[in-house]
């Protein structure tokens, strides 16, 4: 049984645990309690592929939020949520060109919503925070998929609950498939599998908790859960495994390589394969953002997937308020005789660069948990953008601490940090940046085709603490660029 807000977080507000190796990791707790060191060996779960039927032209896929119990801990099952199932979801999978819809019947006992995170989609099916379903309601988000094949993911969006509905488990990966892709790993759990990373708060009782207690990151976990398991071991078969991670943390930076620095490739980011591979021996994450890898490997050898301390910024001490921890997050096992796998193409796509010749340009500065000075309105509109129009935003951190900045309804091009061109790996389609402390980061995109008066898109940090507490903004998209500066509310919440 779903415990209601008030009484889990009446449940969760003395818990205070702490894993050994993450001891620091929160800095306002009690004392720290031994929880059971993670033995490597578990089988990674691969989430299943959605089923789904085609009806009239339209692929159909059918999705419940429901509640659920999950054992993080064995022997200590968790009260969660999940889609179509106790714990996170089945992956959705369609073909760019294709028209889809996702029939979500919420059975949770609270309303929710369903948020295509990097989807390109009219703004009333985007399954934001006006977008909510009520316990026992369904709802039917459509549209055709226009964009190039990526990696990206659902989650639920409802204001202020955001983080507690996510870290119970509501999370799930879209695959966009594209015809014409270059020659990578392909084949779906065996050597193209995906990777939900997540650091979790389990208190002694093994259950999810995630009271930040002041910690300016959000919630710091003290266990790291890759597919739903702690210590996770993905048995390899092929020379060659391409690993689509996406960090689905409520506040922890993620930077990931491999235990031995060994090189490996990063073939694409948030939103589509990159121009080319890019050889690293890191590449970081912030909550939200996704990167496809590809790591070669010997026959018969061990290697841990590791997130190393991150870079935060010269502002921030070195371990920040706990978010500059090293942890594994999963084993690698290569079977004693490898498949071949085909060599990597030298040239992944084309990124066409977007001319910002002439773009209309807006600021956006991150302070406290405001964006411009003011916290999220749900009736306020914050920007009017004309539809389709080529934009540029700054995004200013003005504070001492992180940040990350994610826009609704768009890919866009990080065009520069802080003047400087991005890394290789940040150089394709992107969703979700990193913001560090005084960093200015420059964007450029095309603004959605669908024009709309009544529903905006958000744009927000997704730290999911610094979300639910606001630090959220409001864009509509009309044809000719002006529009209303707030919204009627009447009829649109549900
Ligand atoms: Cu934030």
């Amino acid at each position: 049984m779903l415990l209601s807000r008030r009484q889990f977080l009446r449940a969760t507000a003395a818990v205070g645990v702490l894993a050994p190796t993450l001891s620091s990791a929160l800095t306002s707790c009690a004392a720290p309690e031994d929880v059971p060191k993670v033995q490597f060996g578990a089988a990674l779960p691969i989430p299943p592929l959605a089923e789904s039927t085609v009806q009239g032209g339209t692929r159909v896929f059918a999705l419940n939020a429901q509640g659920g119990k999950h054992e993080f801990v064995p022997g200590k099952p968790a009260d969660s949520m999940g889609y179509n199932g106790s714990y996170l979801g089945p992956t959705l999978r369609a073909r760019r060109g294709e028209k889809v819809r996702i029939d979500l019947r919420n059975q949770l006992s609270e309303e929710t919503t369903i948020h295509f995170h990097g989807m390109r989609l009219p703004a009333a099916d985007d399954g934001g925070p006006h977008q909510m379903i009520d316990a026992g309601s369904s709802g039917s988000p459509a549209w055709t998929i226009d964009q190039p094949a990526a990696t990206l993911w659902y989650h639920p969006h409802p204001h202020g609950s955001t983080e507690r509905q996510v870290s119970l488990g509501l999370t799930g990966l879209f695959l966009i498939d594209e015809p014409g892709a270059p020659q990578l790993p392909h084949t779906y759990g065996v050597d193209d599998v995906p990777v939900i990373v997540q650091d979790r708060r389990l208190d002694s009782n093994g259950q999810l908790t995630f009271d930040s207690s002041g910690n300016s990151l959000g919630t710091l976990g003290n266990s790291i859960a890759a597919n739903g398991v702690l210590g996770a071991t993905l048995k390899v078969s092929t020379e060659r495994v391409r690993l689509r991670l996406l960090n689905a943390s409520d506040g922890r930076w993620f930077n990931f390589g491999l235990a031995d620095h060994r090189t490996f490739q990063v073939v694409a980011s948030d939103g589509g394969l990159l121009a080319a591979p890019a050889p690293v021996t890191r590449v970081q994450l912030s909550p939200a953002e996704r990167a496809e890898i590809v790591v070669d490997l010997k026959p018969g050898e061990q290697i841990m997937l590791r997130s190393f301390a991150p870079e935060l910024g010269s502002v921030n001490p070195p371990d920040a308020f706990g978010g500059g921890k090293d942890f594994d997050v999963l084993r690698l096992d290569a079977s004693a005789s490898l498949t071949p796998s085909p060599a990597l193409p030298s040239s992944l796509t084309t990124i066409p660069a977007i001319d910002v010749d002439g773009a209309h340009i807006r600021s956006f500065t991150l302070n406290g948990r405001n964006i411009n000075n003011h916290t999220m309105d749900m009736n306020r509109v914050d920007e009017v953008v004309a539809k389709s129009a080529t934009e540029v935003w700054y995004v200013d951190n003005t504070s001492a601490y992180q940040h990350n900045f994610h826009v609704h309804g768009v890919q866009f091009q990080l065009l520069d940090i802080n003047g400087a061109q991005p890394p290789a790996a940040m150089r394709g389609w992107k969703d979700t940046i990193p913001v560090l402390p005084r960093d200015r980061m420059r964007i450029a995109m095309q603004m959605p085709a669908y024009a709309d008066e009544q529903h905006p898109y958000m744009y927000h940090c997704h730290v999911l603490t610094h979300e639910d507490q606001g630090m959220m903004g409001q864009y509509l998209v009309t044809e000719s660029g002006t529009g209303p500066s707030s919204l009627t509310m009447e009829g649109m919440q549900h």
